[in-house]
């Protein structure tokens, strides 16, 4: 039986990750869920696996190296699938350090505890021996390359590196270190660097979910400076797939760009949600009176806000035949599906914490 550690799987790409990995493997495989739970982190997401000897959860720091130790002395873990980060733009701008910590610092304590774990004393490579069939995939993002002109240009695997917000510095340290872990120590591992996911289990900081929750509550719909800015959106469980793709498919050593071809301005996403949710509420009721443009409000810019993101998915498709299956009109119709129907999960997130989060990040920017 195949074991994995998953980093920060109580978060949402994270536990989609999981969810894909138990309907796709079933007892075939162990997935060991190393998560602290920040405020980012649901146990909830997980719920349904309680009772499952397949999967164990252990609350840790990945900056705690003793206890990531000892998490490799106890298991024999064959794949590391390292989410676990600080994810969040915004929360960036106003507090850079816990991204430097956690996404730079925790990733290097990662590398070392699976270096030390998998190495062999010695062999035919002067580089480095690793006990064999060992993989580590660090799960990055399309940030690290910066900004593209609109309408112009994608990001390729030899883009080079120009992240601007703290969140995309730290990534694009946290890619440099498992790179530097690669030509140094030819250690066993892959990147993967994918563009803006969505779906189920999206903590409601970020756009979709954003919209969404307020939209069906009657709350303005912050679009930040003009709203013409582009993200390329990939729906959760296809980004899940391509991470499994890699590390079973891919070459090793080897980064893959993952993407759609998806490209849509904020102000778009935007209208789409709003149209759906009203396209998919039964007829009669009452949040349909509220669900409408006049909702929108242009709010100040993110600082140093990027223009545009757009993934060349040709290595991933070409090397390995991995291809988005889910079109964005369905994706999105799943997305607002599962909100509809886990209007609790919503409740229990948007708890005092968020409130304060919220107030904090917004409360100026609507004064503006
Ligand atoms: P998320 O914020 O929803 O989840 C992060 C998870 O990591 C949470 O469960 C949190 O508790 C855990 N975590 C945070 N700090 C930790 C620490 N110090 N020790 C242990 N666990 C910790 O993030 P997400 O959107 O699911 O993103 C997961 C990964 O994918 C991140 O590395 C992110 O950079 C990358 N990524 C995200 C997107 C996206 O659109 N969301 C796109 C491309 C890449
Ligand atoms: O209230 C908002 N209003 C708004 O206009 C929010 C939250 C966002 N936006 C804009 C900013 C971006 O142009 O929407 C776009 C998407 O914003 P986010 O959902 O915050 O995502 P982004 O900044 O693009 O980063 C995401 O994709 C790449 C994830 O958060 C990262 O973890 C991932 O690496």
């Amino acid at each position: 039986m195949r074991t994995y550690l998953v980093t920060g799987g109580a978060g949402f790409i994270g536990s989609n990750y999981i969810h894909y990995m138990f309907r796709k493997y079933g007892d075939d495989i162990r997935i060991i869920n190393l998560d602290v739970l920040t405020y980012a982190g649901n146990p909830e997401n997980l719920k349904d696996l309680e009772g499952n000897d397949n999967y164990i959860f252990v609350k840790a720091d990945i900056t705690d190296k003793e206890a990531v130790s000892k998490i490799f002395e106890e298991y024999d873990i064959d794949r590391v699938v390292h989410f676990a980060a600080e994810s969040h733009v915004d929360r960036s701008i106003k507090d850079p350090e816990a991204f430097i910590k956690t996404n730079v610092y925790g990733t290097g304590v990662m590398l070392s505890c699976a270096k030390a774990a998998w190495e062999l004393p010695e062999g035919p490579d002067p580089l480095g021996n690793y006990k064999p069939d060992k993989k580590f995939l660090h799960v990055s993002t399309d940030e690290v390359y910066g900004s593209l002109p609109e309408g112009e240009g994608y990001f390729y695997e030899t883009t080079p590196y120009s992240p601007h917000s703290p969140y995309s510095a730290s990534k694009a340290g946290s890619d440099m270190l498992v790179k530097a872990y690669m030509d140094t120590y030819h250690f066993p591992a892959n990147i993967t660097n994918c563009s803006n996911n969505y779906g189920p289990y999206q903590f409601p900081e970020k756009l979709i979910p954003l919209i969404i929750n307020n939209a069906l509550h009657g709350k303005k719909l912050p679009v930040y400076g003009d709203g013409k800015n582009v993200r390329d959106w990939l729906y959760v469980e296809d980004h899940a797939k391509a991470i499994d793709m890699v590390q079973e498919k891919g070459k090793l050593f080897e980064t893959y760009n993952v993407g759609g071809h998806n490209e849509k301005q904020n102000i778009e996403i935007i209208k789409i949600i709003l149209n759906t949710l009203n396209e998919m509420l039964p007829d009669g009721d009452e949040r349909k009176a509220h669900i409408n443009e006049g909702l929108i409000t242009y709010v100040e810019d993110r600082k140093g806000h990027d223009r545009r993101y757009a993934i060349a998915p040709d290595k991933i498709k070409k090397e390995i035949g991995w291809e988005p299956e889910t079109r964005f009109e369905e994706g999105i119709k799943l997305t607002i599906k599962w909100y509809f129907e886990h209007e609790d999960w919503m409740s229990n997130v948007v708890n005092g914490d968020y409130m304060k989060y919220y107030e904090n990040m917004y409360g100026k920017k609507e004064k503006a």
